[in-house]
C-alpha cells in the first residue's frame, strides 16, 4: 500500500510558505481527480513552525533545532511505515525535511545499502560551515553522508548549530557518497562542487538530459546505483524549470519541463528498487500564476502514485 506522509514542516527554507505547498497540492486535486486525496489519505506529522515565531537562534544553522525535531517524528513515521510493509511517498515543506526522511529508510533498512536519486536544481551538500545562507534545507545530502566539509569551511560554527547538526548527522553515515545521482543539476556553491569531485557523486543535467533522453539518464542512473539494495527518489519542485515552477523558494533557470520530471517520476516509482519518495518546495505564496505550481506539483504525484499501483 501506498503510505503518503504529509509533513508540512518549513523551519529549514528561507522564504516562508513552503508549509502551504500540501493544501496547494491537495486543492490542486479537486479539479483534477477529487477523491484523491480520500483515497491515499497522509497521515500527518506534526510541524514545529511555531517556531517561526521565535528569533533565530543561530545564523549558521537557522532553526537547526527545530529541523531536529523534525527529523526525529519524521523518521519515525517513514520507518513505521516501511516497517509495515507500506511504501511512503512524503510530501513535505521544505527540503530540510529530507534528511529526516532518509534518516527513517535507513532505520528501517539496517545492513542494506542505500542509493539516492536527488531531483533538484541545487545540491544539498552544505553544512553549517559552509553555508552562504544558514538554511537549513540546503543541508539535508550532506546529513545523509555525515559530512561536515571542515576543509571548505566559511563559518565559525558553535553552540546549538554544532549540536544540532552532530544530531542531525547521527552516529553513522547513511549513504554513501558514491551512490547519490543528482538530475537537473545546476546552482551549487563552490563547497558543495569541492564534495561532488572529491566523491565523484553522479550528475546528469538538464542539458544532458535533452541530449540524451530521460530514459537514457534514468538508466545511467540505475547503473550507477546498482550495488545498492533499496533507492531513495527526491524531487524538489525546483529541479522543474522556473516557467513552471515559479512557486518555489529558490527557483533556478535552465530546469526540467514537467513532461520530463513526469517520466523520470514514473520510471523511478516503477522500478521495485526505490523503496520511498519525496515531493518537496511547493510554496504557493510564491506562485505568481494562481496555483500553477500546486497544479504540476499534482499531476506529477498522480502519476507517480499511479506508476507505483502497477507494480503490484
Ligand atoms: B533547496 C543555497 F546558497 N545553496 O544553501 C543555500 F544558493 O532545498 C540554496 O534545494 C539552497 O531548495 C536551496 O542557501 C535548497 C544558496
Ligand atoms: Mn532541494
Ligand atoms: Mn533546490
Ligand atoms: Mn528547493
Amino acid at each position: 500500500m501506498i503510505q503518503l506522509i504529509n509533513a508540512p514542516s518549513e523551519l529549514g527554507a528561507g522564504t516562508r510558505g513552503a508549509s502551504l505547498g500540501y493544501k496547494a497540492i491537495k486543492t490542486a486535486s479537486l479539479h483534477v481527480d477529487p477523491t484523491f486525496f480520500k483515497r491515499y489519505e497522509p497521515i500527518d506529522v506534526e510541524t514545529a513552525n511555531n517556531l517561526l515565531f521565535e528569533h533565530v537562534d543561530n545564523p549558521y544553522g537557522k532553526r537547526i533545532k527545530g529541523v531536529v525535531k523534525m527529523y526525529r517524528r519524521i523518521a519515525a513515521q517513514v520507518a513505521e511505515t516501511m516497517d509495515d510493509q507500506d511504501f511512503p511517498l512524503v510530501i513535505s515543506g521544505d527540503h530540510s525535511n529530507a534528511g529526516g526522511t532518509i534518516a527513517g529508510v535507513a532505520q528501517a533498512n539496517p545492513g542494506k545499502r542505500l542509493g539516492v536519486v536527488w531531483i533538484d536544481a541545487h545540491s544539498d551538500l552544505h553544512s553549517p560551515y559552509t553555508s552562504p545562507s544558514g538554511n537549513v534545507h540546503g543541508m539535508p545530502l550532506a546529513t545523509a553522508i555525515a559530512e561536515d566539509n571542515k576543509e571548505s569551511a566559511i563559518n565559525d560554527v558553535r553552540g546549538t548549530a554544532l549540536r544540532s547538526w552532530d544530531q542531525m548527522k547521527g552516529s553513522r553515515q547513511r549513504v554513501k557518497p558514491e551512490d547519490i545521482v543528482f538530475i537537473a543539476l545546476r546552482s551549487s556553491e563552490e563547497p558543495e562542487v569541492h564534495l561532488i569531485n572529491k566523491y565523484n557523486m553522479a550528475v546528469h543535467r538538464t542539458e544532458d538530459v535533452r541530449e540524451k533522453g530521460v530514459k537514457a539518464i534514468y538508466e545511467a542512473s540505475l547503473e550507477r546505483l546498482k550495488d545498492c539494495d533499496i533507492i531513495y527518489v527526491t524531487f524538489d519542485v525546483d529541479s522543474m524549470d522556473p516557467e513552471v515552477s515559479i512557486g518555489t523558494g529558490t527557483p533556478v533557470p535552465g530546469g526540467l519541463t514537467e513532461a520530463e520530471a513526469t517520466e523520470f517520476l514514473q520510471l523511478y516509482a516503477a522500478n521495485e528498487k526505490v523503496a520511498c519518495m519525496e515531493f518537496t518546495e511547493v510554496n504557493p505564496l510564491l506562485d505568481d500564476k494562481g496555483n500553477a505550481m500546486g497544479e504540476a506539483a499534482f499531476r506529477c504525484l498522480k502519476a507517480t502514485v499511479e506508476a507505483l499501483e502497477k507494480r503490484k
